[in-house]
């Protein structure tokens, strides 16, 4: 089965709780739309278990793409790398010590994922006038990560594959703690092809909800604090 989430923000506890409550194994497949560290306590804990994790897809949001901007400006500054971890550690405090394989981890995380059926993108995918999908090897990471506009829920795009992505949280869109879908005309749900979209970001690091959707039956799980 294939599960997709967004916006874990070292909630480290919220997940492992999600995993076991959809009995996540390793023919499973997790994909994660970006924004695991940062607001929660346990950032360094959590991607550290993520990498771990076989079958895992994972994609970086705009607080990876933050760190990585501070990263590679401390890089320019200075060649003492003891100085760099050093400070890459107070960026992303935790008890579990961040390390130089995991810096690695994050540098090389890339910001979609595309298959016959869905896209998962941290914030948005570029449309054009017409609401068609551009060509995602042109967008600029900035584009995918930081995108505003994808989160209304006028915007759906024509194409015929869904859009997952998290990054604006559910209530700041006047929902609950929980996955929005935006179904298409005429359509039931019964393939994830006849959502236009899938909005994942529940806030767990303030609401204490994470959620999840299982792609092959469309069904949603969530672990609360
Ligand atoms: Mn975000």
């Amino acid at each position: 089965m294939t599960y997709i989430l967004s916006d874990i923000h070292g909630e480290y506890g919220l997940f492992c709780r999600l995993m076991e409550k959809v009995g996540f194994s390793d023919g499973d497949t997790l994909i994660s739309c970006g924004d695991m560290i940062e607001k929660g306590k346990h950032s360094v804990r959590l991607i550290k278990l993520l990498f771990s994790m076989k079958n895992a897809v994972l994609l970086a949001g705009n607080h990876e793409y933050d760190f990585l901007k501070y990263y590679w400006a401390l890089m320019r500054e200075t060649r003492d790398y003891d100085l760099v971890l050093q400070k890459l550690r107070g960026y992303l405090p935790d008890d579990e010590l961040l390390d130089w394989e995991t810096v690695d981890r994050l540098e090389a995380l890339p910001y979609f994922y595309e298959t016959e059926d869905y896209i998962c993108v941290h914030a948005g995918v570029p449309l054009d006038r017409a609401g068609h999908i551009l060509p995602l090897d042109d967008a600029s990471p900035e584009q995918l990560v930081y995108d505003r506009a994808f989160k209304e829920a006028n915007v759906l795009p024509k194409e015929e594959k869904c859009v997952f992505f998290g990054h604006t949280t559910s209530m700041s869109l006047g929902h609950g703690a929980q996955i929005t879908r935006y179904l298409r005309e005429g359509k039931r749900g019964d393939h994830v092809r006849d959502y236009y979209k899938i909005h994942l970001d529940t806030g767990a690091w303030m609401s204490g909800v994470l959620g999840c959707f299982r792609v092959e039956d469309r069904k949603e799980f969530y672990a609360c604090r």
